[in-house]
């Protein structure tokens, strides 16, 4: 490919091409020829973890003898997707690699093909992480992720007569290959138990008695940058009981059977699954015993991994920052706290002085229900010397509150960490942090403005923004060779390294040569995607139709039902017309669902009854086609994004904090459909108003709405087509009816569907009119591509580096 920089074979090769063959004969006993992909995945993955490691030892230790700051990114998730590709195509042995295979008659893609996505994530949140650390690599950071070695990440997603159903990810037996056990850093973990309080020598003391103990074990992932030094790692944590305790044994003994069982299943249950909801908090024991484990265990080994280099922790805000991924990992906070004060013997100011210089928080999101909060009584019995130690952050806090705001008890009460019996998390990240960022310009203004207002005023000094980005590589040069070949023949290749070097390609979109052939790599990619579909599902799409994609986690706020109402109404219309031209155009959903989140269920059925609907309907079919692809992770996002013509990114305005996926979408060429929320301002900012097709109210504009009293049925009334679509659900669609969908809308809408949707379908229309002007679309699309750098990964962790970590 043109995209790899040296013609000369690359210096890992002498070694892979000894390995290669000599582990499939010492682990399988084959050779190449007769190894099966399998057997050959294996084995080049074991290759590429040890090149990994070797690179990463040394990275680590440039990193010591020269006292460089560590950062350390906790997070309950991590969507890694696949690794062997990826770290081949960093390490810019893609090309080498494919010719020694190809040598052996072995296909690289099919080899690929065999690994199972690590999904240890939900979605946006989770797969940023992942992308921070390739970035972290990349552009040379030490960094360390730290996360759950979840047994099960999120669920796999089947459609069965269009309802979800939810498959257990069993990714281990594929996916251990990558995870280095290191059992010598194990960390002990207490859970339950009691406190006892004694004096001393003058010094008050709390012990911690009686408590359950849980092993975490780490296994580490590690994790190539492109054209660097560096190496990161993602540290994932395993929970088990340290056999049968003495007191377990006791209980047993005296014939309390089930329960001395129980409690230590429930224990060694902790790194079972991950939790399958994202934007919505569930306050369950387990999920508890999930971040007090993550943060536990973390904050253990960042300690005594700064103690090995330097023997104190004086100077630990100097040498480190840890970075806190939303809330779910604030537990760290109060660890580090008890740490410093039981274990190091520190006194309270001096210790919070150093924890408040040490952390950083992202928000990730404003909505209500997604913001955590904890019952007191049940922090309270789980882990009660952490609780011990919230209760008097907040008394200090709220005592530094009440002097600051002129005794304002009203505001001081708004603000307190611990209120109406419940913990926020939230509020003692922004307490406890040095930096508290959004994830777009909009997001980051809403939090000062509105969810953290009284927190802004106080220490406006703390809000930051940090814009998200992605490793834009796994979505370009990594899956659309297309793409890489037409910009490498254009501009060079040196934007594999930088994305802002993509900019260069503006300079084209006047040149009708580029354009056609702009326009061919994208029905390349049409093509291949149909096939990869055919195969993957058994549907079959037409690549010569507009590529409508809206993809991403399944959310009232993020409307997949505006979609699904915008594709009722032109079904209806060509039931009424025919013969009316119509530009042929397939919709792709793609979405996973929260299990317990039926409304979203419903919203998937429906989907999936207007396709099957149409589908039966052969006049239609031709111009409309609706699929529904199940199982959403990031592979298939890979297989898509160079495929899109349209990206769909319509959230009510204030509701999305950022999207990621959009981002992609328009790396690939996709021009985005939009409402003036999260980064969709920021892609209309680099690309320019004639290059997105923005609808709908802005966000003020919303919240005047809410304020003036939003009456959902007005519009229903107001609207033919409204009230159609919404009588169709009634009705029913396919043989299904969906009164829940129906009247959701009908009478709360609660993301103002029917206020946008008029709005909406004048953009369809608008977007369908610029497609079929070839030339025009072609270079809509060209300044896409070419605006896309700044949403690189490595732009934003180098922003988190310089404003927030102050890494240099
Ligand atoms: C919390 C408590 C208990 C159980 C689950 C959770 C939970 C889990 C995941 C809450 C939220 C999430 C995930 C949130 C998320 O993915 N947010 C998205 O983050 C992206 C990266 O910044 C943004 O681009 C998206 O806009 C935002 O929705």
């Amino acid at each position: 490919m043109a995209a790899s920089k040296a013609k000369k074979q690359n210096p890992l090769m002498a070694k892979i091409r000894e390995d290669f063959p000599r582990k499939l004969q010492a682990l399988f006993n084959v050779t190449p020829e007769e190894a099966s992909d399998k057997q050959v995945y294996h084995v080049l993955s074991t290759i590429i973890v040890e090149i990994l490691g070797e690179k990463r030892q040394k990275f680590v230790n440039k990193t010591h003898s020269v006292g460089g700051k560590q950062i350390y990114y906790l997070s309950m998730e991590f969507l890694m997707g696949r690794s062997l590709k990826t770290n081949i195509y960093n390490l810019e042995l893609a090309d080498d690699i494919r010719a020694m295979l190809k040598e052996h008659t072995i296909n690289m893609d099919r080899i690929f093909e065999q690994e199972p996505d690590a999904g240890l994530g939900n979605g946006g949140l989770g797969r940023l992480a992942a992308c921070y650390l390739d970035a972290l690599a990349t552009t040379g950071f030490p960094a360390m992720g730290y996360s759950i070695l979840y047994e099960f990440g999120i669920f796999r997603q089947k459609i069965e007569d269009g309802m979800q159903i939810e498959l257990a990810d069993d990714w281990l037996p594929g996916g251990s290959v990558w995870l280095v056990p290191r059992p010598e850093l194990a960390i002990e973990v207490h859970l339950e138990g009691s406190l006892q309080e004694y004096w001393d020598n003058h010094h008050f003391h709390v012990s911690h008695v009686n408590y359950n103990t849980v092993i975490a074990t780490p296994y580490d992932m590690y994790v190539s940058g492109y054209d660097t030094d560096a190496v990161s790692v993602l540290r994932l944590w395993s929970a088990k009981t340290p056999g049968f305790s003495s007191a377990a044994m006791k209980e047993f003994s005296e014939g309390h059977f089930a329960s001395a069982l129980a409690q230590d299943a429930l224990d060694n249950s902790i790194s079972k699954i991950l939790y399958p909801n994202d934007n919505h908090l569930d306050g369950k024991n387990l999920r508890l015993r999930q971040q007090y484990l993550l943060c536990a265990a973390s904050i253990g080994d960042i300690v005594n991994n700064h103690m090995a280099v330097y023997g104190t922790l004086e100077n630990l805000a100097d040498k480190v920052s840890i970075h806190i991924n939303d809330t779910h990992p604030t537990l760290a906070i109060p660890e580090l706290m008890r740490i410093l004060l039981d274990d190091c013997g520190y006194k309270w100011d001096k210790a919070w002085d150093i924890v408040t210089r040490t952390f950083a928080y992202t928000n990730h999101t404003v909505m209500a229900e997604a913001l955590e909060k904890w019952d007191v009584s049940l922090i309270k019995q789980v882990i009660p010397r952490i609780f011990s130690i919230i209760i008097e952050i907040n008394n200090r806090y709220c005592q530094t509150l009440m002097e600051r705001n002129g005794y304002d008890s009203e505001k001081t009460t708004r603000m307190s960490i611990v209120k109406d019996n419940m913990i926020h998390m939230a509020t003692l990240c922004v307490a406890a942090s040095h930096s508290v960022n959004g994830v777009s310009k909009l997001h980051s203004q809403i939090i000062k403005d509105s969810v953290f207002h009284d927190e802004y005023e106080f220490s406006p000094e703390k809000f930051k923004n940090v814009t998200n980005g992605i490793a834009y590589r796994r979505w370009l040069y990594q899956s659309n060779p297309a793409l890489t070949q037409l910009l490498s023949d254009t501009i060079g290749t040196k934007f594999i390294k930088d994305g802002a070097e993509l900019e260069k390609f503006r300079k084209f979109e006047n040149d009708e040569t580029v354009l056609n052939k702009l326009l061919d790599v994208k029905k390349q990619s049409k093509i291949a995607f149909s096939n990869y579909v055919l195969d993957r599902d058994g549907i079959e799409i037409d690549p010569d139709s507009i590529f409508d994609v809206q993809v991403k986690r399944l959310h009232e706020y993020k409307r997949q039902h505006l979609n699904a109402m915008n594709i009722l109404t032109d079904y209806a219309y060509l039931m009424n017309n025919p013969d009316a031209p119509f530009t042929p155009k397939t919709y792709i959903f793609a979405a996973k669902a929260a299990p317990g989140y039926y409304l979203a269920k419903q919203i998937i059925k429906m989907i999936w009854a207007i396709s099957e609907e149409v589908r039966k309907n052969p006049n239609i079919h031709n111009k409309l086609r609706i699929v529904f692809l199940e199982n959403y992770c990031v592979t298939l996002s890979e297989h898509l994004m160079p495929a899109a013509d349209i990206s769909e990114q319509i959230s009510t305005a204030g509701t999305e904090a950022s999207g990621t996926g959009c981002m992609k979408l328009m790396l690939n060429g996709a021009i985005t459909l939009g409402t003036l929320d999260g980064a969709n301002i920021e892609i209309k900012d680099a690309v320019g108003d004639d290059n997105i097709v923005i609808f709908g109210m802005t966000t003020p504009e919303v919240n005047e709405l809410k304020a003036r009293g939003y009456y959902p049925i007005d519009y229903c009334h107001g609207d033919g087509r409204i009230n159609d679509a919404i009588e169709r659900m009634y009705r029913g669609i396919n043989g299904c009816t969906f009164p829940e969908v129906a009247s959701s809308l009908k009478e709360r809408d609660p993301y103002m569907v029917l206020a946008d949707f008029d709005s909406y379908r004048k953009a369809q229309a608008y977007i369908t009119e610029c497609y079929n002007d070839r030339m025009k679309w072609a270079k809509m699309s060209l300044n896409n591509i070419a605006g896309a750098g700044i949403f690189s990964a490595d732009r934003a962790v180098t922003e988190y580096a310089d404003n927030i970590w102050h890494l240099r």
